[in-house]
């Protein structure tokens, strides 16, 4: 059997909602989460990832940083090996900080890094051998930049691609599902950035569908998506729907909440 880096995983790193999860960013500021059914539904979250085979460590809480339950935006981990990112809202920037305090042991290796502009984990989709980088309000041209050159010592070409406007990253309306088939939604997949790749097109009504993560044979997305898993289900995929509701109210999504890697 072959073994994908892009999906095959052993371990998985996530970091337990603060109470302060109340004050995370969001562009829609309608809806609070609620802490202690963000916390439950993060068990459950976890307990998928763990039916999906990987080990999950679980770091502490941290009370000063409100969004860093989504610890995907504070690295990019390769073979292992974690590489700091640079988030771009300044309410999150001392995140990596934390997680090399919190989670150091859970990596081969942390690559600590300069780059020059800001960019989000939210925004890298990684590949087998490529990694997209969306340009959005958290992720500039120069942090992609510097990035590309780090990435290259892992085998992977970094390619520079757009976020649509209206959302927070690109991983919100893409995600991965095999190492050459990408999910998105309607919009995203017509706008040719998946060129070379396979392109499954999510239901149009279900934007919050286009996020979900492969991990190993386990599809793990949101409850919210009922067609998307249906349509995934029906293309041979073993789907596991865990609920999102009180993360979407801050923008996240099953992606953000975990770092996937083999050690
Ligand atoms: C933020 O605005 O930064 C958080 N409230 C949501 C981050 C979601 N992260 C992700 O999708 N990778």
């Amino acid at each position: 059997m072959s073994v994908y880096r892009s999906y095959h995983f052993t371990h998985a790193l996530c970091r337990e909602p603060a109470n302060s999860v109340t004050n995370g960013l969001r562009l829609d500021l309608s809806e609070n989460p609620h802490p202690e059914l963000l916390l439950r539904q993060h068990k459950i979250y976890i307990e998928a990832l763990n039916a999906a085979g990987v080990t999950v460590n679980i770091m502490p809480a941290q009370e000063d940083f409100p969004d860093s339950v989504f610890v995907e935006d504070a690295a990019l981990v390769l073979d292992g090996v974690a590489i700091l990112l640079n988030p771009g809202a300044e309410s999150r920037a001392g995140e990596p900080k934390a997680l090399v305090e919190d989670g150091a042991q859970y990596f081969k290796n942390i690559i600590q890094t300069d780059l020059t502009g800001p960019i989000d984990g939210g925004d890298i989709l990684a590949f087998d051998d490529v990694i997209f980088a969306g340009l959005s309000d958290r992720t500039s041209q120069a942090g992609a930049d510097d990035l590309a050159k780090l990435v290259d010592d892992f085998g992977y070409e970094l390619r520079t691609v757009t976020t649509p406007k209206d959302i927070l990253h690109f991983k919100t309306h893409s995600s991965l599902l095999d190492e050459r088939t990408a999910l998105a939604t309607p919009s995203l997949a017509a706008s040719g950035c998946f060129d070379g790749f396979e392109v499954v097109t999510s239901p149009e009504n279900e934007p919050q569908g286009a996020n979900v993560i492969r991990v190993n044979d386990k599809i793990i997305m949101s409850a919210e998506a009922p067609e998307t898993a249906k349509m995934l289900g029906a293309m041979g995929f073993d789907v596991l729907t865990v609920p999102t509701s009180e993360v979407a109210k801050i923008d996240g999504a099953v992606s953000c909440c975990s770092l996937r890697y083999s050690l």
